[in-house]
């Protein structure tokens, strides 16, 4: 098999532009498509349009190298690396728009005998419909052997990396491959084996399609199990951080965390393409996503209550935005969709918001007339009867818990709690 030394890597996204500097320095040239003029000039720069630890340094040396370089044009290679975005369409279907165009950009710079791999999360039949386009556009390659037309290999390979973790994660995670021929799967191992140190495991394409799916889906339906177990805890007054820590220390449980709602825009979206692909019996993994989606209206409602019986003119401090811990990412944020809500059901009541990992506020909530966003978190909790925390920030972590003493308090990732519940019993 040939060894690959020339790449193309179209989109340079979150998984993207970590693959494309990963692969360059390795010793492979590559070349990074991007249709954002903005994205092209920063990476040729050797700088990074968005915040990963590590990434930096990675482009800046492949650029410095002469391996890696961006443009908008696809060129050729003897490999091409989609990772694009598939979102969904309105009926929670995936939008392969976005691989398509990527294939039309691809398709003239093909003589066959090309590798091309899908990293982007796909609904299962993307890989395959993928090559059957490519083959539409290039009627003159095909994606078998043996049917007197050059052959093109396709594979998908899906990213597994963590949000803040990826360039360590790049190297250390097992990938799965998925081929359209055991060809494809061969090539595509050889080429992620120049930096991957984990396993890598083959099997058939609509298998890796799912296996991606299917990990984030594992979560989805386990991060509801814990949302569930929170209403039920609330009703029944007992801590639920306190019953899922009991109930884990069971050799074979393992209870995740409950929160406001799923956030960022892989849990959130990919158990809906195999909802879409098997609408009748994927009904616990439908109902999971509900449920997560469900949870910002139940943490809207008991804010609500408590206002309710506080003088007019109350304040709620709402601590966190992003949709995770410790990062500055607002997609898909629970925490958001919880603020809107809050002010609009109480447009009387001051929403005093603390994000410590942005400067200003984004638009959906810069134009509420009663959501302000505060420099310290002090000074948010010092100003509010009502604290609600949306984001386990380990600076939240750290607050004293005197100047909380007199507030009501939701804190709804149980960063402050502090059970009471053996005190309570008379022993
Ligand atoms: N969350 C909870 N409770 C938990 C764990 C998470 O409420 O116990 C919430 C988080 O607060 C967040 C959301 O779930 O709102 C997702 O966070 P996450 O850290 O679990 O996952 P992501 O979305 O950052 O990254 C996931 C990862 N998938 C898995 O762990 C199976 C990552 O490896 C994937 O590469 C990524 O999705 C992706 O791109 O698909």
């Amino acid at each position: 098999m040939n060894i690959i030394q020339n790449v193309a890597v179209i989109g340079l996204g979150y998984i993207g532009l970590p693959t494309a500097a990963i692969l360059a320095t390795n010793g492979i040239n590559v070349v990074g498509v991007d249709v954002s003029t903005r994205t092209v000039e920063a990476v040729n720069r050797g700088e990074v349009p968005f915040v990963e630890p590590d990434l930096s340094v990675h482009v800046a040396g492949a650029v410095a190298q002469g391996r890696l370089k961006a443009t908008k044009e696809t060129p050729k290679a003897e490999a091409y690396i989609v990772a694009v975005p598939t979102p969904f369409n309105a009926d929670k279907s995936a939008d392969l728009s976005y691989i398509e165009a990527a294939a039309r950009g691809i398709a003239p710079q093909l003589s066959g005998g090309e590798l091309i791999i899908l990293e982007s999360t796909s609904p299962p039949g993307a890989t395959q419909h993928l090559g059957d386009y490519l083959v539409r556009l290039r009627p003159d390659l095909s994606l078998e052997q043996g049917l007197g037309r050059p052959q093109i290999l396709i594979a998908h390979c899906p990213e597994r990396v963590l949000p803040g973790r990826v360039m360590i994660e790049l190297v250390t995670n097992d990938r799965i491959i998925g081929g359209i021929t055991r060809d494809a799967a061969l090539s595509a191992k050889a080429l992620y084996e120049t930096f991957c140190q984990g396993e890598i495991h083959l099997t058939d394409a609509t298998t890796a399609e799912m296996a991606k799916l299917v990990e984030n889906s594992f979560r989805d339906v386990n991060i509801a199990f814990a949302n569930e177990l929170s209403i039920i805890s609330d009703k029944l007054n007992i801590d639920v951080w306190e019953l899922i820590e009991l109930a884990n220390y069971h050799p074979r449980v393992n209870i995740l965390q409950p929160g406001p709602g799923v956030g960022g825009h892989c849990i959130a979206v990919d158990p809906w393409f195999i909802v879409a692909a098997a609408p009748e019996e994927a009904t616990l993994i439908r109902q999971a996503r509900l449920t997560n989606d469900a949870k910002p209206d139940w943490v809207v409602e008991r804010v609500v209550t408590e206002v309710k019986d506080l003088p007019p003119g109350a304040s709620v401090a709402a601590l966190g935005l992003s949709f995770k811990a410790n990062i500055d990412d607002l997609r898909e944020s629970p925490a958001i969709d919880i603020v809107i809500s809050l002010a609009s059901r109480l447009p009387n009541t001051r929403i005093l918001v603390s994000e410590p990992h942005i400067n200003g506020l984004p638009s959906v909530l810069g134009d509420l007339s009663n959501v302000y966003l505060v420099d310290s978190t002090e000074s948010a909790i010092a100003d509010a009867e009502v604290i609600l925390l949306l984001v386990n920030h380990d600076s939240f972590a750290d607050v004293d818990p005197k100047v909380l003493e007199s507030k009501r308090i939701i804190d709804t990732r149980g960063i402050w709690r502090n059970s009471q519940a053996v005190e309570s019993l008379e022993l």
